[in-house]
């Protein structure tokens, strides 16, 4: 089978991705920098359509305005040049020292209005370069002891700052969407909106909830143990899976940034049915970290691997939901049965109750013997996941 990755399959990447230089707490980079222009171009090469950064990726920190427009103006010329998409940005709000003790949630308030001054900033870049989405990940706002914070009052300031930000996008006429991305820890001892159900939970309570969504990350997720196909199924049936970052993870330990589909397989191929059959059309974006042991050719042959594993497993997901076995299997297991809505339509609480065949004429006993045929089903998903169906 050809696996070439195309434009339309609308994979994108973040400039820190392949750019990372691969400094970890233990030792220095094993890698040059790589210069954003050359990103965009290899990017195009191996079939991406799509490149995003954080402000700082792009603009050296603490750059003046003339050395800033003319990093702007080398990228620009680059997407002209590739015809490639910036779809999102994002800002660093964890890199310099002062946003050691956070950004938005800093107890110091000159340093929470400063954060927000650094995202307006980039998000005029953004809505300039045509992205529809800002992505907000609050890498530093938590703690390392309760000692440190009000929660309480941690959460108002989070609330003000993504309200502000999205009365920002308001005034000024921009097409952007606000994604939030939850972690549950690192570099934080303890991050805020540590899972997605605490990041929908939270935006309820925002004012322009309807600008907000989120952008989950596989690994991160993992990382507090959770079911990341559930998360993603529960903010798409909320309408809030805005963005995604796709990568590999095993288990709860720090964050691998594995390539896509090298950390559980079978999530993976779970996650890819679910996105191509479960209504989400945004990027595949890619938050990886090419291994610390790879040299320039490694990154880019990483960088193909995450397309080449997502579209592995879609034709492997495709030829899963094709399968008459697996149709039928899903029939056995009464998988298409909980579409069906609970009561009839029209069917009151008092009909339900009158019912005598919903409760005195059910055989609870014959219910509770029947076998669902969840071994049969899934062994199908594993099958035709390794290739062997
Ligand atoms: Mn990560």
């Amino acid at each position: 089978m050809v696996v070439q990755p195309r434009r339309e399959d609308r994979f994108s990447f973040g400039l820190w991705t392949v750019g990372w230089q691969a400094v970890d707490p233990f030792g220095g980079a094993t890698r040059a920098p790589l210069d954003p222009v050359e990103a965009v171009h290899k990017l195009s090469e191996l079939g991406a359509w799509g490149v995003t950064f954080h402000d700082d990726d792009l603009i050296p920190f603490g750059s003046n305005d003339s050395t800033r427009e003319e990093h702007i103006k080398r990228f620009r010329a680059a997407l002209d040049d590739t015809g490639l998409a910036v779809p999102m940005a994002t800002t660093n709000l964890f890199g310099q020292p002062v946003f050691k003790e956070g950004a938005l949630t800093n107890n110091d308030r000159d340093i929470r209005r400063y954060a927000l001054r650094k995202v307006m900033r980039n998000m005029d870049l953004a809505a300039e370069l045509g992205a529809s989405t800002y992505v907000l990940w609050g890498g530093r706002e938590g703690s390392e002891t309760d000692a440190a914070k009000d929660v309480r009052a941690a959460y108002d300031r989070y609330r003000e700052g993504i309200d502000t930000l999205a009365q920002y996008v308001l005034d000024q006429g921009y097409e952007l969407r606000l994604a939030l991305e939850p972690k549950p820890n690192e570099p934080r001892g303890d991050i805020f909106l540590p899972t997605i159900g605490h990041a929908l939970a939270f935006i309820s309570q925002l004012e322009h909830h309807e600008l907000v969504g989120v952008n989950p990350e596989v690994g991160h997720e993992q990382m507090a143990g959770l079911n990341f196909v559930h998360g993603i199924g529960q903010a798409l049936w909320q309408g809030k899976l805005f963005h995604i970052d796709l990568n590999g993870q095993r288990g709860p330990r720090y964050d691998q940034d594995l390539i896509f589909g090298h950390g559980d397989v079978l999530s993976a191929f779970f996650l890819v049915d679910l996105l191509e059959h479960g209504g989400y059309d945004g990027p595949r974006h890619f938050d990886y970290k090419p291994l610390r042991t790879e040299d320039a050719e490694g990154v880019w042959a990483s960088a193909e691997a995450n397309m080449r594993s997502y579209l592995l497993l879609r034709e492997r997901a495709r030829a899963y939901r094709a399968d008459p076995r697996v149709q039928e299997a899903l029939a056995a297991s009464r998988v298409p049965e909980l579409a069906t809505p609970t009561l009839s339509p029209g069917e009151t609480p008092a009909d339900l109750r009158a019912d005598r065949t919903a409760f005195e004429g059910f055989d609870p006993e014959a219910a509770g013997r029947r076998g669902y045929g969840y071994a049969a089903l899934s062994q199908l998903a594993f099958e035709h996941l390794v290739g062997a169906a």
